[in-house]
C-alpha cells in the first residue's frame, strides 16, 4: 500500500506555524516514519508530546516558554548549601529544571515549555532542594498570567523591539517584588519577573516568560 506524505511545517525564529489540527496520535506516527521533518525541535516535540497525551491541540491558543534564570539567596537546607531546583504547575502541567549542586545563588537559564490553559490558570512553582533520599523545600511562589495573557490577546502587531504594552505592579496574587513590564521583544510578547519566594526565610527567583504562538497553516495528507 503506497502512502503519500506531505507535512509542511514552518519554524522561524523560535515560532512554530503548523496545523495544530493534524498534530495527534495519528501524525505522531507520520512524522516518525518520515525523514522529511525533525521532530528534535523542542517546541515541535512539545506538541507532538500533547498530542501524545490526549490534549486536544486545535483548543490550544499558544505556548508559554518559561526561562528559568536564576535564584537569589536562596535557603540553606544542607547545613552551609542547597542543591535547588523548580518545579512548576500550569493547570495539571507539571515541569521542572535540573537541580544545581552546592549553591543557593543558582543560575538555571534553563527554558521550560507549557501550553496556556483556558480558563487562565495561575503559574505556580516551588524550589526544593535536592537530596538522596528527601528533598527538602525552600518556598513557593505564584504568579497571576491574566495580564501577560490579555497583552497577548490585546496586542497589535508589528510593534517596536521594546514597546511596553502593559505594567504589573506588586500584590498578594502575583509574588513580584517589583512592577513588572510586559514588552514587545524579539517579535514575541514577553514579561520579565523577579519573585519573592513565600513559605521560606528568604529567596527569589527571576524568571521571563514569552508567548509562543501556534498557527494553524496548511498541510496535505493522502492516504490510498
Ligand atoms: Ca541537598
Amino acid at each position: 500500500m503506497r502512502l503519500i506524505i506531505t507535512i509542511i511545517i514552518i519554524i522561524n525564529h523560535g515560532d512554530i506555524s503548523l496545523n495544530v489540527e493534524a498534530i495527534n496520535k495519528h501524525i505522531y506516527t507520520l512524522c516518525m516514519c518520515c525523514s522529511t521533518v525533525s521532530i528534535k525541535h523542542p517546541l515541535k516535540y512539545k506538541l507532538i508530546k500533547l498530542a501524545m497525551s490526549g490534549v486536544p491541540l486545535e483548543t490550544i491558543k499558544g505556548l508559554l516558554r518559561l526561562t528559568v534564570k536564576r535564584g537569589i539567596g536562596l535557603a540553606v537546607r544542607d547545613v552551609t548549601t542547597s542543591d535547588p531546583y523548580i518545579v512548576v504547575w500550569h493547570g495539571d502541567q507539571k515541569v521542572r529544571t535540573a537541580a544545581v549542586e552546592k549553591s543557593v545563588n543558582p543560575v538555571w537559564d534553563e527554558e521550560l515549555t507549557l501550553y496556556a490553559t483556558e480558563p487562565i490558570e495561575p503559574l505556580k512553582l516551588k524550589v526544593y532542594d535536592s537530596d538522596m533520599f528527601f528533598d527538602d523545600t525552600m518556598g513557593d511562589a505564584e504568579v497571576d498570567i491574566t495580564p501577560f495573557m490579555e497583552s497577548v490577546t490585546n496586542n497589535e502587531e508589528p510593534m517596536v523591539d521594546g514597546t511596553v504594552i502593559a505594567k504589573v505592579i506588586p500584590g498578594r496574587e502575583n509574588c513580584l517584588i517589583e512592577e513588572s513590564e510586559i514588552i514587545w521583544k524579539d517579535r514575541k510578547v514577553t514579561q520579565n519577573m523577579c519573585l519573592r519566594l513565600r513559605n521560606v526565610e528568604c529567596g527569589e527567583i527571576e524568571l521571563m516568560m514569552q508567548w509562543i504562538e501556534v498557527n494553524a497553516m496548511r498541510r496535505t495528507t493522502t492516504y490510498p
